[in-house]
């Protein structure tokens, strides 16, 4: 049987389909339904496109999972890896050794992180990337001679990862009730999300309503029990929320104010995403400590990373001995040349400053001008290359669906019929295309996106979603 698995050159979709649905379990996924109808393969990809196994072509609004920030099929990227495995395919960096790709690498996320963060731990994924910043943060106040500081503060609504530690600092409800018992020593706070949450609040006092948020849980819990606070610039899977403008500033302010460490979890806002190399730099704020991963090598192989400030990573250097911490394949060979050469493709293509000036505002005016008016579409927000649509049951006295209308779910599918990958979050769609779209393929996008508000709206109306 192992031979005929492994022999068989070209298996039909449908052998496909039936060996995934009797053997792989999908992530975030209820397999029961999904084996039902058969996954989608999905085979080939070029630049912003998809092809799956019947020919059908997908333009790819969400860059894989918010990753392929480089689009697919590019040489420099595929020569990277092929060389570096044909000159060190594996060697760890725990035994007093080092290897050209992850010093190198490590340098270049120096150069491009902005202020102090010199200093770089490699894992292999964002939630890894974060439960680094975890231990990382306690163990240095433990080095501080302040043990007590341990408590993280987090937000409602937010992603950091599946991992235990991920998902217990994430502020998503579904992923809390499984799993469990979540970490300890982790509070959270109301999320910065202006539409849905201000009520009649101007943006500038909901901006400093949240952050004042903090303030009061940091005297809640004790300011000398608060190792660090941690969020996204933008939530991402939260479905794309963007904080008012003050609300960053003023969080650096009160973290400044109570000693509190201030983490960024770029895993989603990294490598050009919001039009700067960092979340951080679009929105005002100088974290301590970063996490990254997803756009560190536009998804083509596993790598993430820690970007630890000096403050930090001086006290660990001088002072803290063994770290007992790392992962077999921290700073792999493979997966550090391939994202070296990402960082030299972005850089060398002026990819940051073409978000910033040339596609994000492109895509930014496209979206409101042309599904602004959508009855179904009660807000868009966003920054660069992020963008997230609230649909709403009605636009004038912004009425939300109810939870159990899973309105979301429904466009998401019209646009995958469609020739469309565009994500639901709750009932909230959002985009993150690759970052070397052209204007033209953004108005791919929104064309698709505008046929698909089209006809789930009229499922709202025929009272399909009900
Ligand atoms: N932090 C943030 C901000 C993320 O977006 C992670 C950490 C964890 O990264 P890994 O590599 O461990 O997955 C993420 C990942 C979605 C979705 O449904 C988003 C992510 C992962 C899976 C699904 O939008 N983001």
């Amino acid at each position: 049987m192992l031979n005929t698995i492994i022999a068989q050159p070209e298996a039909s979709a449908d052998t496909i389909r039936a060996a995934d649905a009797a053997h792989h379990l999908h992530p975030f996924t209820n397999s029961h339904n999904l084996n039902i109808k058969g996954a989608r393969v999905i085979e080939r990809a070029k630049g912003v496109y998809l092809w799956d196994s019947d020919g059908e072509r997908l333009i790819d609004g969400m860059a894989g999972l918010w990753c392929v920030n480089l689009g697919y099929g590019r040489q420099e990227l595929i020569d990277a890896a092929h060389n570096q495995l044909q000159t060190l395919p594996y060697y760890n960096t725990f035994f007093q050794t080092t290897h050209e790709p992850a010093t190198r690498l490590a340098q270049a996320i120096a150069e491009v992180t902005p202020g102090d963060l010199n200093h770089i731990f490699f894992a292999n994924s964002g939630s890894e990337a974060i439960d680094t910043i975890i231990r990382m943060v306690r163990h240095y106040w433990a080095l501080k001679e302040k043990p007590y500081r341990k408590i993280l503060i987090a937000r409602e609504n937010a992603y950091h990862g599946s991992t235990v530690a991920g998902a217990s600092l994430g502020g998503m409800a579904g992923m809390h009730k499984q799993g469990g018992p979540l970490l300890s020593d982790i509070h959270r706070i109301r999320q910065p999300y202006w539409y849905g949450e201000a009520g009649s609040m101007s943006e500038e006092a909901f901006g400093i309503a949240c952050a004042k948020a903090l303030e009061d849980k940091i005297l809640e819990v004790g300011p000398d029990n608060v190792a660090a606070f941690i969020g996204e610039p933008v939530q991402g899977a939260g479905g794309v929320i963007v904080p008012p403008e003050n609300y960053w500033p003023e969080i650096q302010r009160i973290c400044r104010k109570y000693d509190v460490l201030i983490a960024s979890d770029e895993v989603i806002c990294g490598f050009g995403r919001t039009g700067s190399w960092f979340g951080c730099e679009s929105f005002g704020f100088q974290p301590d400590i970063v996490s990254m991963a997803k756009g560190l090598s536009s998804g083509y192989l596993p790598i993430s990373a820690v970007a630890v400030g000096d403050r930090i990573a001086n006290t660990l250097i001088k002072e803290g001995g063994d770290f007992n911490h790392g992962f077999t394949y921290s700073g792999h060979p493979v997966a550090a040349a391939v994202a070296l050469e990402n960082i030299r493709l972005l850089r060398e293509e002026n990819v940051v400053s073409y978000v910033a000036n040339t596609i994000g505002p492109y895509f930014q005016a496209q979206l409101r001008d042309r599904l602004g008016s959508h009855p179904l579409c009660g807000h868009i927000e966003g920054v660069g290359l992020l963008a997230g649509i609230a649909l709403v049951k009605d636009r004038d006295s912004k009425t939300f669906f109810g939870p159990d209308t899973d309105v979301g779910t429904v466009c998401r599918d019209h646009c995958f019929r469609n020739g469309l990958i565009m994500r639901a979050c709750g009932n909230r769609m959002v985009l993150s295309p690759p970052l070397v779209i052209t204007p033209a393929q953004v108005d791919e996008i929104i064309d698709k996106a505008r046929k698909c508000l089209d006809l789930t709206y009229a499922d709202v109306k025929n009272g399909k979603l009900f």
